[in-house]
């Protein structure tokens, strides 16, 4: 349901173009049409109040939903691990895709976001090589056409509009502050490996806990079943390569190839094409694949997320649909 227009009847000194005191301190106001000096705007904010509200009430509307939400996605099709520029492409891809899908994003940030809120260092602009302006067309993020790339003049409005599109989504949810501590396993041996598993959930905690293991009594986790899990859990960060770290410990992968030296013209390419299933139940995507097979970094330019992110979309409802 579309929020109501917003109709502010309350004593706004503007006219239309801001604040607008002149000579003789009267003011416009909106809407209202008479000139109001500022002491009775003032006087007038006097009588203002919101409706009344009880503390209960804020709390059960927040919890109801929360733990509504909880059980709803206990049972996902899909669960997303990190909700950086690469999880958010994803995210949105298979949310536009799919809106029959239970998609439950998990980001152990309190922001999501991840690495894109900025384009490189302390500078705000982000650049994307082309053909990632396809993308950016897709969700509606306008650019400076630079010929063979495009720039976003900041990087949190990439990031922010492809958020609340993908927040807009009713068969998606959030869960920040959240981190995925461990990977649900099931037997799915093989000839060439008896142990081999396959990937069918995540098992959470609140961050805070989930950092904190070692310095406080055993707090358990909650868990999500899903079929299919995307990792794009970045090369960096306290959890920084999270699943395919703990494929190598458990086993599933021989080894981490780590991440190589800058050089943005081979590592995007190479993170597009190689966005994949490493292992049955588990596509990674995004800066993590780096740490797998040891893939060139690319630094400050975000095409490959986006599209890495549009790749492991296609990848998923492929497996889905197998
Ligand atoms: O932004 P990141 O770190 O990862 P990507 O792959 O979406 O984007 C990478 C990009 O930002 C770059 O690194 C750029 C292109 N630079 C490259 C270079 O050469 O330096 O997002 C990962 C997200 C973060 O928000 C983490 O908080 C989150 O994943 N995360 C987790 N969330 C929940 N549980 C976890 N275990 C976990 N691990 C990471």
């Amino acid at each position: 349901m579309s929020p109501p227009a917003a109709t502010y009847d309350i004593p706004v000194a503007t006219n239309g173009n801001g604040l607008n005191v002149n000579k003789d301190l009267s003011v416009k106001t909106a809407g209202r049409g008479q000139a109001k000096t500022l002491a009775e705007m003032e006087n007038q904010w006097e009588s203002f109040t919101f409706a009344p509200i009880r503390e209960s009430q804020v709390s059960r509307a927040m919890t109801r939903r929360y733990f509504a939400d909880l059980d709803t996605y206990a049972e996902s099709d899909i669960v997303i691990i990190g909700a950086g520029s690469c999880g958010l492409s994803t995210a949105y891809m298979l949310g536009k895709a799919r809106p029959d899908l239970k998609i439950a994003i998990i980001e152990a940030g309190v922001a999501p976001g991840g690495g894109a809120w900025l384009g490189g260092q302390l500078f705000s602009a982000m650049v994307m090589r082309k053909p990632a302006d396809t993308f950016l067309n897709d969700v509606g993020v306008p650019y400076d056409d630079e010929g063979d790339f495009v720039v976003v003049k900041h990087a949190a409005l990439f990031t922010a509009t492809l958020l609340a599109k993908v927040l807009a989504f009713p068969n998606v949810k959030l869960f920040n502050a959240t981190a995925v501590e461990d990977l649900i396993t099931r037997p799915a041996p093989t000839q060439q490996d008896p142990k081999a598993v396959r990937i069918a959930g995540v098992v959470t905690n609140w961050t805070l806990v989930a950092m904190h293991h070692d310095d406080q009594s055993c707090m358990d986790p909650n868990t999500i079943n899903a079929p299919l899990v995307i990792s794009t859990t970045g090369h960096d960060g306290p959890f920084g390569a999270f699943s395919v770290k703990r494929l190598v410990s458990m086993q599933q992968l021989p080894a981490l190839g780590g991440m190589r030296g800058l050089d943005m013209r081979s590592a995007e390419d190479a993170i597009v094409k190689r966005t994949r299933e490493i292992v049955p139940g588990l596509i990674v995507g995004g800066m993590e694949l780096s740490e797998v097979d040891g893939a060139n970094r690319m630094g400050p330019t975000f095409g490959a997320m986006a599209l890495s992110g549009v790749k492991a979309a296609e990848v998923a409802l492929a497996v889905i649909e197998e």
